[in-house]
């Protein structure tokens, strides 16, 4: 009996041994500890031993038992152990891995450059208003001077909703409504910064959307040599203090006399370059002094009251200042483009 001990608990100590899975050990635990198990059974034929041998033998059974209980501890904490190990080794996380870049969003140039024209303006005094994209013909038209039959009202050029309605032209009808408002005693001050439709084929220089911000200062006492004011600190402030400017007669409907404006060339310092035509002068914008029809529609007495108003294109504002040559680059989404102008 002593050997057959001996030889169970060889055999399954090499068992242990060679087992390469917890589930191997559960099997070998159950086949030689469990309730028919081998050593079990050995030891259920003790009764047949003598007096004498029983007590020997049944410490060797002992033995081989805590031998191979032990034998089976330690494998299955080994095996655990490895499982952990790999488990942990497959969960791995490289933490010097480089990230993935995240792509993120800036103003649209045309944003920015309205923030910056709205900015200077605040800071001289002026009020931002806005108005309707749709308009009447009456704030867009008729209100500003121009009246039915002028050629600027051309269905050729306007995009007409109905016969009342279209897409306004211009920002000045938000001028026009801001000074019905007021009622004709008490000041204006402001600009009108948004989108104008023109019925246009688009090109290098020509959009049928684009933006508008328009000035208007009506008070006792207004000038031109106010406008100049103005518009002379814009130029400097957006273009730079080394910028000159100058005036030229020219013509607008809702303007008398009326302006137009140019900075003086900084590519060639005056002497004649492509960028301002041989001429050493960009023309950036036009103004004038408010037409007497124009207060008088909208409820102010032309002879109380006086005022400069001005109107810019944002888009060639941006395009002088930072040399681009198509106005279509503001309104294809090219990222390459607008990235250039992504700013922290
Ligand atoms: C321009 C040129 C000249 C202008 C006029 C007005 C209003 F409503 F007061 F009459 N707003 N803007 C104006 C005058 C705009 O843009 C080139």
């Amino acid at each position: 009996m002593k050997e057959q001990l001996e030889s169970i608990q060889t055999e399954a100590l090499e068992k242990i041994a060679s087992a390469a899975e917890l589930r191997e050990l559960q099997d070998i635990k159950v086949a030689y500890l469990g309730k028919k198990g081998s050593l079990t059974t050995v030891l259920r034929g003790m009764g047949k031993l003598s007096k004498e041998e029983r007590p020997v033998v049944g410490e060797i059974a002992n033995q081989v038992r805590e031998a191979i209980t032990e034998a089976l501890n330690q494998k299955t904490g080994k095996l655990e152990q490895e499982a952990m190990d790999k488990q942990l080794e497959s969960e791995a996380i490289d933490v010097t891995l480089p990230g993935r870049p995240v792509n993120v969003g800036g103003p649209h140039l045309l944003t920015s450059i309205l923030q910056e024209i709205e900015d200077l303006f605040i800071g001289m005094g002026f009020e931002v208003r806005e108005g309707p994209e749709v308009e009447t013909d009456y704030f867009n038209f008729e209100a500003l001077n121009l009246p039915k039959n002028h050629p600027a009202r051309d269905m050729q050029d306007t995009f007409y909703l109905t016969n009342e309605l279209l897409l306004r032209t211009h920002t000045s009808p938000v001028q026009a409504r801001t000074m019905q408002e007021y009622g004709g005693n008490r000041a204006v001050k402001m600009i009108c910064p948004g989108k104008v439709y023109r019925r246009d084929t688009d090109d290098a220089t020509h959009s049928h959307q684009f933006t508008q911000v328009e000035g208007l200062y009506v008070d006792k006492d207004v000038r031109m040599s106010d406008l100049k004011g103005v518009l002379d600190k814009f130029a400097k402030k957006m273009f730079g203090e080394d910028r000159e400017i100058r005036l030229r007669p020219s013509f607008f409907p809702f303007t008398e006399p009326s302006v137009e404006m140019d900075i003086s060339c900084k590519v060639c310092g005056g002497d004649g370059c492509s960028v301002c035509k041989q001429s050493g002068w960009i023309e950036i914008l036009g103004g004038g002094m408010v037409h007497p029809k124009v207060l008088e529609m909208a409820g102010y007495d032309p002879k109380v009251y006086s005022g400069f108003a001005f109107g810019m294109g944002p888009e060639r504002i941006a395009m002088l200042k930072y040399g681009i040559s198509d106005i279509r680059q503001f309104y294809t989404n090219d990222i390459r483009f607008l990235k250039q102008f992504h700013h922290a």
